[in-house]
């Protein structure tokens, strides 16, 4: 089947599971649980989970059992972009198309809703892990190393510190393979230690991800700067909005452009050295470096 049908396809299956994980509607905190569900359905590309289950059939995964952490690390970025959107960081009213969580619903059930996400997934996580057994409480391990504050906190805070000053390549290259890469690297190593890959198996996913990750952010920061605000669903120039050094701002956008494709092609040559394939997460992997959106 077609790449771009297949990928429709496994979006739709996704979005499927995502919202039968979330919290039902009711009760007095009904609103909270409104908001999340909202910032979840608003859209997004569905990347990481779709990583993740790709890594599990990859490495021999052929149940449902994925399905869970496949959920719970979206919500665990939704929640990331939640926060990230708030006054208090980098307060942007679109995301997705369509208004953001606290340009909704207001500030206080922005940060709630993002509370709500990040805890919930581990309550879907751990009822995975009480119920399934298996491999689950290795893969939380490493999602909640990835999301916490050695991860995407620690280059959130990094990059918040940084803003209006001058960035060196290294720092960015920090800040970027913790806020963008962690989550990424995650979704790999996750699916692959929920079909049972050895620790040597998980050491190359995560330098496959580290380099997607980075390629990932670098073709962020470019549509930044010449992408679609259609295409995005949301305003271009946020990074100079918000005085946020990037590639863009250090070696300019051909410099950049090929860079990404310096790392996507190391993450595709170190992906090819495993002993299983996946044409499906190559493809999915080497188009982040023409994605328009
Ligand atoms: C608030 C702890 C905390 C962290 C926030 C995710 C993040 C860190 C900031 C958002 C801004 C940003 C540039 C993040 C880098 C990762 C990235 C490019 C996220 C967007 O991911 P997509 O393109 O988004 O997969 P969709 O909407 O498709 O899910």
């Amino acid at each position: 089947m077609d790449f771009e049908l297949l990928k429709k396809q496994k979006t739709e299956e996704i979005n499927a599971f995502l919202t039968a994980f979330l919290p039902e509607e009711s009760g007095k905190e009904a609103v909270l649980c409104e908001a999340m569900k909202y910032s979840v359905a608003v859209g997004g590309k569905r990347l990481r989970p779709m990583i993740l289950l790709e890594a599990y059939t990859m490495f021999g995964g052929t149940d449902a059992a994925a399905q869970p952490f496949a959920a719970a690390l979206e919500m665990i970025h939704t929640y990331s972009l939640v926060h990230d959107d708030l006054p208090a960081m980098d307060n942007d009213m679109y995301r997705r198309g369509q208004l953001t969580t606290h340009a909704k619903y207001g500030e206080a059930l922005g940060v709630l809703a993002g509370d709500g996400l990040l805890n919930y997934a581990f309550e879907v996580m751990s009822d995975a892990v009480c119920e399934q057994g298996g491999n689950g409480a290795k893969a939380m391990r490493i999602l909640a190393k990835a999301a916490g504050v050695r991860g995407m906190i620690a280059g959130q805070t990094v990059d918040l510190e940084w803003t209006g000053k001058p960035q060196t390549r290294e720092l960015l290259d920090y800040i970027n393979e913790r806020k963008t890469s962690a989550l990424l690297c995650s979704a790999l190593m996750a699916g692959a230690a929920l079909a049972g890959a050895t620790d040597a198996e998980l050491s190359v996913l995560k330098q496959v991800g580290n380099y997607v990750g980075l390629a990932f952010q670098i073709k962020d920061d470019i549509l930044d700067v010449i992408g679609d605000e259609s295409k995005l669903g949301k305003p271009l120039h946020s990074d100079e909005k918000n005085e946020k050094s990037t590639y863009v701002t250090l070696i300019g956008i051909d410099g950049a452009q090929e860079t990404v494709r310096e790392f996507s092609d190391k993450a595709v040559e170190l992906l090819d050295t495993l002993p299983y394939r996946n044409p499906f997460l190559k493809e999915l992997l080497l188009s982040l470096v023409t994605r328009e959106y």
